[in-house]
């Protein structure tokens, strides 16, 4: 036996408990405890076996952090199989989240019990995965081949109630996992219950098991698990044996595991949890939040409101009228209306939320007691210090002051009050209520109490905060620049917006530059572009076309036209022909001759051009580690989390590669294309970025 696994014998039932917190993940030490716990079972002579976990959860699946590594016996499946062939009634008691190789163990035993709050579910295609214990052959004959495609290639949990509808578990009994696990044994005694092999289950289906697979192919936009798990699916159906099921699923399984998705993926899944633990926070007690107060009611203030009355916090919002601030009700109703039609609150939350959660005044001293304020302004200096000024004179001591601003300089934001050590950047995503991204910027003065109060409000609104420091742009407007501007000089040299277009969204993206340039509004990207035209400097290569576009009134979705016509009624937009004109006149003007590009040298420009920003900003500590970068753009730029992010993706590619691409394109223009010192570095001492998201 393993201290991960104690073993108890009470009368005619050998009791496994699993203790190996978190989240009794299935490690080597784990899987051991199981055999000898099983075996020691048989060997005692007992009639059944209960198996549960202690703590939070029962097994919630393999141990991510060995995968990778050289496996060590048993392996899993091997376990799931030995469970299953025991001559004993075998019974799991799940309680928490019964997942991957967790409810891969529960499959392998003879009968399931389960509490009402049990969830469970086969989640290895958000890993890059595949079940790979015999939950492709095992589901199947317990839900049936559409249920168990749905589920495994969506990786969704599923509730104990549906659970026993699907007939994944077999009674739902309220109350500690150990005690119900042994009155379900007891009475499965009593009833004198033979062991029921899931494997020995016949399964027959008529799916389309290869329409099935290109479906869930062309759904996954790029990712290959869901669609190959399909195919372990088909094997339950269509293999000589349960056996040679097994062993196709064991193929496939290890054919992902050998993925630049899985890397991808894992990093994903590690660096989610990883962003918001800052060493420099380590101790450090954030303050209290209990009422938040929202400065400006326009669409981004709405949605911050938005997101703070649906993480249950009371809002008071200021707006400068009283008509403004019954638009800014209108527009908080609205938003919470479509939660309420999405069901994910009632109508009696609904009720509580706009009737007394959420106060609305044009009075600064409404805001005595809030914890915490957000100002969503407009983006004017002059405005936000103004702001500033009033919530340091009517906010209580200690209330965390914030900005949403985009791209202006925290620090002489926080000048502007007598406590700059309370104030803070929380830059939120549009729409608040449902990006999960923010930014939580720094500035000098900013104390480790306001820095850790940022990233508690992040928590509390179920987003990804990310720690950031002051630049234009902070880190993914300003990477996301570098990476538009890229785009810009392929069409001027003589790509076309469409070509860079279809290549980002082939690669993944939801969108490419130019369709998300005509969605966000191009006067935006305009206005920031004349911005910053003073102090450009003079080696900047500019593309015209873009302005001129501006310049004829044309900003994309808001006036109908942009790079594409967006026509009434129709999803989408077709290409401007007079873009085209555009384009050629800019040529003609800078002297371009145009060129080809194959989609191949597009989607390498883009990244490059990605990743030499990322890795200034990582240089210049405005993000601390890579992982951070990468967390700002699965989260709030829409990059293929298959990657993993724009520097695990330079990392799978192999940084030198990359940096002799951005020397050859540097060749052209050195000033865009001038190296990220920190790259270079990497290259010359053999690291990668992930290095840097170690220790
Ligand atoms: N392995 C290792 N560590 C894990 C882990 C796992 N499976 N799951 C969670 N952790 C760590 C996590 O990194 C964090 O660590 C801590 O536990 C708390 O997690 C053969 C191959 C279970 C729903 O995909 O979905 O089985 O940051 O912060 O929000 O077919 O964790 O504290 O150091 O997320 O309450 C399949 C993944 C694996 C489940 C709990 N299983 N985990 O959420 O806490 S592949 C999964 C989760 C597999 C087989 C295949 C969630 C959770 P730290 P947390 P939480």
């Amino acid at each position: 036996m393993t201290d991960a696994i104690t073993y108890e014998r009470i009368g005619d039932i050998a009791v496994l408990k699993a203790q190996n917190p978190p989240v009794n993940a299935l490690g080597v030490d784990v899987r051991r405890g199981l055999l000898a716990g099983i075996e020691q079972a048989e060997a005692d002579g007992v009639k059944a076996v209960l198996i549960y976990g202690d703590g939070r959860t029962y097994f919630a699946g393999a141990d991510i952090r060995e995968f990778g590594k050289t496996p060590l016996e048993p392996y899993l499946p091997d376990l799931c199989n030995r469970i299953e062939a025991s001559p004993l009634i075998v019974v799991s008691a799940m309680h928490g989240t019964a997942l991957g190789g967790g409810l891969e163990i529960a499959l392998s035993s003879h009968y399931r019990v389960a509490v009402p709050s049990a969830r469970m579910g086969l989640p290895e295609v958000n890993l890059g995965l595949m079940p790979g214990a015999g939950g492709t052959q095992r589901l199947p004959r317990l839900t049936g081949v559409e249920a168990a495609i749905g589920i495994i290639t969506s990786g969704r949990q599923v509730d104990a109630t549906e659970a026993l509808e699907l007939g994944v578990v077999d009674k739902i009994t309220e109350g500690d996992p150990r005690e119900i696990g042994l009155a379900y044994v007891k009475e499965l005694l009593d009833a004198g219950v033979v062991r029921r092999a899931t494997g020995e289950l016949p399964l027959a289906s008529g799916v389309d098991f290869d329409a099935e697979y290109d479906r869930v192919l062309k759904k996954g936009r790029g990712q290959l698990s869901p669609a190959v798990a399909v195919r372990g699916i088909q094997a339950a159906v269509e293999a000589d044996s349960f056996l040679a099921g097994m062993k196709r699923e064991r193929e496939l399984f290890m054919e992902l595991m050998e993925t630049d998705q899985r890397q991808g993926l894992i990093h994903a899944f590690f660096s989610e949890r990883a962003v918001s633990k800052l060493p420099e926070l380590k101790g450090v007690e954030s303050r209290a939040l209990n009422a938040m107060g929202v400065i400006g009611g326009g669409t981004m203030g709405a949605g911050i409101a938005t997101a703070a009355l649906l993480a249950n916090l009371p809002v008071v919002l200021i707006e400068m009228t009283g008509e403004a601030t019954a638009m800014a009700r209108g527009r908080i109703e609205g938003n919470l209306e479509g939660a309420l039609k999405r069901g994910k609150i009632s109508q009696e939350k609904y009720d509580h939320l706009t009737g007394e959660a959420l106060v609305l005044s044009t009075d600064y001293a409404a805001l005595s007691d809030v914890d915490l304020v957000v100002e969503a302004v407009f983006e004017s200096m002059d405005v936000k210090r103004d702001v500033f000024g009033k919530l340091d004179a009517h906010c209580k001591p200690g209330a965390v002051l914030a900005s949403n601003t985009s791209y202006l300089d925290v620090d002489e934001i926080a000048a502007a009050t007598s406590r700059p050590q309370d104030v803070v950047g929380l830059h939120f995503f549009s729409p608040a209520h449902i990006m999960k991204l923010l930014e939580v910027v720094v500035a000098k003065e900013t104390s480790p109490e306001t820095l850790a109060t940022g990233f508690a409000l992040g928590k509390l609104l179920k987003k990804v905060a990310v720690r950031s420091g002051i630049c234009d742009g902070f880190i993914g407007n300003r990477i996301m620049n570098a990476y538009r501007r890229a785009a810009e000089y392929m069409v001027l040299d003589g790509a076309s917006p469409y070509q860079v277009d279809k290549v980002v969204t082939g690669f993944g993206f939801p969108m490419g530059p130019f369709a998300m340039g005509d969605l966000a509004g191009l006067d935006i990207n305009w206005a920031a572009r004349k911005r910053r035209a003073p102090t450009r400097d003079a080696r900047e290569r500019v593309p015209m076309f873009y302005e001129m576009l501006c310049e004829g009134g044309d900003f994309g979705q808001k006036t109908g036209k942009g790079f594409y016509i967006y026509e009434e009624g129709k999803r989408g937009g077709v290409p401007n022909p007079a873009v085209a004109e555009l384009i050629a006149k800019d040529q003609a003007q800078q002297g371009v001759t145009a060129r080809d590009f194959s989609d191949e040298e597009v989607l390498r420009r883009y990244m490059c051009a990605m990743v030499n920003e990322a890795a200034k900003v990582v240089g210049e500590g405005i993000a601390q580690r890579s992982l951070d970068v990468d967390m700002v753009m699965l989260f709030g730029y829409g990059f293929p989390r298959f990657f993993g992010g724009p520097l695990k993706w330079a990392d799978i590619q192999g940084l030198e590669a990359v940096l002799a691409d951005i020397k050859s394109y540097a060749r052209a223009d050195d000033f865009f294309w001038a190296p990220a010192p920190l790259l270079e570095q990497l290259v010359a001492e053999g690291k990668s970025f992930d290095d840097l998201n170690k220790g």
